[in-house]
């Protein structure tokens, strides 16, 4: 017998069927930032990293033209399992000839190379307008600033993005996920807090004012609760984002690291899920502040993908990742976030979702607990082998050394 076939019969005796889970799982879309792989530098200023976010460390090779980043992401998309998207930032736009324009008049031209990437790899993409790392950016802020300069300038770039996104739909036959996050906030108590959060309403309306298709592309906005030198108060906090979401058909987005260290986004899946069409995650790992560690294979995130399949709401939730570590091989960091996010999804769909929840149902709390206990310590080594050879992926620790080639023959030149 193979591990794997004495798995699937441990599997069996708590009526998991580890055959369906892999099934299902190949065909679930998991979104890849691309800022990973330059600690969220891009390509269209030499602007140091602002917003009140940080990658720290200094690990030799990152990535600094396009053709660099392209190759990393191939390597590092070669060794994770499963369906995945290309998450792509504004600021990686890919200028040609000389050409360079602001961002308040990017176009869909200006990432055909990133087309024509995704295309030959069967991929769909999704986006993000970027707010941050740009001298427009006045006193912190962007879409809620005073300054109808300030503000004009960014709404154009929000209408640009929605209508990149709408072009990669095109392109890709995918639909695409354009997520809004802006770091705009005050380090210091302010003095009035409606304001700011009026004029981000009204660009968001301006913005989502220009025509596209809801079928092809899906707005959503992340809310968050403090940055770096923006302590005191964020524009685009959790009440502002949900409600505004709500109100206007949009998607909500949660990125686990935006939330008080008690509170636990795995909570919040099902309240959001009863509410909305689709909810949108980003994946990631606070340690002690919105650090944004590599996710691993820890409670919350298992508990954050059980919440998605419990709910059964595998197509409704769209997840991606969002981490930059600079302190490690950054291909590696890429590899095991990603192998991360499909671990806990295979683990959620290796749990006996509908008898744990009978039984708690029935009042039989001792059953949940103790079963839910002897579930940690099943085979499932041996069912994600398993999946990650079937997808023509390396299993186990084989990738580490696939990296470290990589690492010797490539980034270690650069
Ligand atoms: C920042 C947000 C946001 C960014 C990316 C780079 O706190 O999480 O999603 O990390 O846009
Ligand atoms: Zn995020």
């Amino acid at each position: 017998m193979t591990n794997y076939e004495y798995a699937k019969n441990t599997y069996a005796k708590y009526g998991i069927d580890t055959e369906k889970a892999m099934e299902i799982l190949k065909d679930v879309p998991v979104a890849i930032h691309c800022w990973q792989g330059d600690d969220v530098g891009g390509f269209d200023s030499d602007e140091a990293l602002s917003g009140g976010i940080q990658a720290t460390g200094n690990y030799p090779g990152k990535a600094k033209t396009p053709d660099e980043l392209m190759a990393d992401i191939d390597k590092a998309f070669s060794l994770v399992p499963g369906k995945k998207k290309l998450n792509l930032h504004a600021s990686y736009a890919i200028f040609e000839d000389g050409e360079r324009v602001d961002r308040d008049k990017l176009e869909p031209k200006h990432f055909a190379k990133w087309v024509e990437f995704a295309k030959k790899r069967n991929m769909g993409i999704d986006f993000n307008p970027t707010f941050f790392s740009h001298p427009m950016v006045k006193d912190n802020l962007t879409l809620s600033s005073p300054d109808e300069e300030v503000r004009r300038f960014w709404v154009e770039h929000g209408k640009a993005c929605v209508r990149i996104a709408e072009y990669f739909a095109s392109e890709t036959g995918v639909p695409s996920v354009i997520n809004f996050w802006i770091p705009d906030g005050y380090k210091d108590i302010p003095a009035d807090r409606y304001a700011p959060r009026e004029r981000f309403k009204k660009s968001l309306d301006e913005i989502l004012a220009v025509p596209f298709d809801r079928k092809k592309v899906y707005v959503t906005l992340e809310s968050k609760v403090f940055g770096i030198g923006l302590e005191s108060y964020t524009v685009g906090s959790a009440e502002f984002c949900l409600s505004y979401a709500t109100a206007n058909g949009i998607t909500p987005l949660m990125d686990n690291g935006h939330y008080h260290p008690t509170e636990l986004v795995s909570d919040k899946i099902p309240t959001l899920l009863l509410f909305n069409e689709n909810i949108a995650l980003h994946v990631t790992r606070p340690v002690r502040w919105d650090s944004d560690h590599v996710v691993i294979f820890d409670d919350e995130t298992k508990e954050i993908a059980k919440e998605i399949v419990r709910c059964d709401a595998l197509e409704r939730v769209f997840i991606a990742l969002d981490y930059f570590d600079a302190s490690i091989n950054r291909v590696a960091a890429w590899v095991i976030g990603a192998r991360n996010m499909q671990k806990a999804l295979l683990n959620a769909l290796l749990t006996p979702n509908e008898s744990l929840a009978k039984l708690q149902a029935e009042g039989d709390f001792t059953h949940v607990l103790a079963i839910s206990e002897e579930l940690k310590t099943l085979p499932f080594g041996s069912v994600w082998d398993e999946y990650c050879e079937r997808c023509g992926v390396a299993s186990g620790a084989e990738w580490i050394g696939l990296v470290d080639e990589y690492e010797r023959e490539v980034l270690s030149k650069r």
